[in-house]
């Protein structure tokens, strides 16, 4: 856990000079942790990120059981504070700095960005999760086959509700929620992009696919990308 990588905007964030040291535990192919990541880049926070292989189950060892007893990345410190949990970081990143926002003004704008979230957060990640997947093959005895098709399965049902979502709504333009990106649009192109590595047919999701082109042409999707993450060769 000693490698750590400064990573420190160019501008900076100009409403939020509050000059915190802030620590990402993180994982490059972790859609969770790329996540935060794209939320720390969008509102140009500088922070360390400290490179957590899963792949070698490090998050499993006891020195990382003091980062976060629930051994699972993203993790996130300041210097006198520590917390888990994706979801729970972004909205303390969105209350501490809040400009530029990462959910809407509206009431029920914000509701239903934080629905689409939640569809991502709640009903497809857990489902799909590392250890979730390792329990259907190494405990259940269930065959690389057969997880491959749990985890289609999983992608399929919870995408094309998203899918559903965004064409009932009518609220999407470029993003999820208009012309802005959104925690929704935070939560949604890491899934994309992992239903991608894992070779699922999207092209039954027109307006995701839409939305996912548009995000990954934004610098803070381009910098958070898996791909331009220092552990994808460290630890590929
Ligand atoms: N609900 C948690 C989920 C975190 C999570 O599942 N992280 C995965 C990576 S995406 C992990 O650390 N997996 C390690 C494992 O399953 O052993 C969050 O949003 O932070």
């Amino acid at each position: 856990m000693e490698a750590k990588e400064a990573h420190t905007p160019k501008g900076g964030n100009r409403d939020c000079r509050d000059e915190r040291h802030r620590l990402l535990y993180s994982y490059w192919r972790s859609s969770t942790a790329y996540r935060l990541r794209i939320a720390l880049a969008f509102k140009q926070l500088p922070f360390e990120l400290v490179p957590i292989n899963l792949a070698q189950k490090q998050n499993l060892q006891s020195d990382f059981w003091g980062v976060n007893p629930q051994m699972l990345v993203p993790s996130y410190e300041e210097a006198d504070f520590s917390l888990g949990q994706s979801m729970a970081i972004l909205e303390y990143l969105d209350e501490t700095c809040p400009q530029p926002p990462i959910l809407p003004n509206d009431p029920k704008d914000r509701a239903y960005v934080r629905m689409l979230a939640n569809v991502i957060a709640c009903d497809i990640h857990p489902l799909n999760n590392v250890r979730v997947l390792n329990f259907l093959t190494d405990d259940l005895g269930i065959s690389e086959q057969r997880k491959q098709r749990w985890y289609a399965h999983w992608i399929s049902t919870g995408l094309k509700a998203f899918e559903d979502l965004l064409a009932k709504y009518g609220k999407d333009k470029a993003y999820c929620l208009g012309d802005s990106v959104t925690l929704a649009d935070f939560c949604l192109i890491p899934q994309v992009y992992n239903a991608t590595r894992f070779n699922c047919d999207l092209s039954d999701y027109p307006r995701v696919r839409s939305i996912a082109e548009n995000c990954n042409l934004l610098p803070c999707f381009i910098d958070a990308h898996p791909d331009t993450q220092s552990d994808s060769t460290l630890f590929n």
